[in-house]
């Protein structure tokens, strides 16, 4: 009995942590492609000129914040890239970046 109370707490607990997240899409990640322009490791920064990314914006060069400075490390302009956007507050940070190999070197 006290084992079935334990349980119903818990799906309690889950469904007021999951309900708001999937209701809102704040956590929602969006995907995007695109070719490095910069790397600012000191600001976690990198300008991507990227593509559409989908629900979100639509093709520019633009600086986007890395979550944190490890995912940027090897990434060099010149590099096209996969990556993952999640909003925070009004902004969108990066969550993380794939290589997908490097421009020609000339
Ligand atoms: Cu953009």
């Amino acid at each position: 009995m006290r084992r079935r109370v334990a349980v119903g707490v818990w799906v309690v607990i889950l469904l007021g942590v999951l309900v708001p997240a999937l209701g809102s899409g704040a956590t929602r990640p969006f995907e995007g492609e695109g070719e490095v322009v910069a790397v600012d490791l000191e600001k976690s920064s990198v300008t991507i000129k990227h593509g559409e990314i989908r629900g979100l914006m639509s093709p520019m060069t633009m600086e986007f914040t890395a979550k944190s400075r490890e995912l940027l490390k090897g990434v060099r302009p010149g590099d096209k890239v996969r990556f993952t956007l999640e909003r925070s507050g009004l902004s969108v940070i990066l969550t993380e970046i794939l290589r997908q190999g490097e421009t020609d070197s000339k």
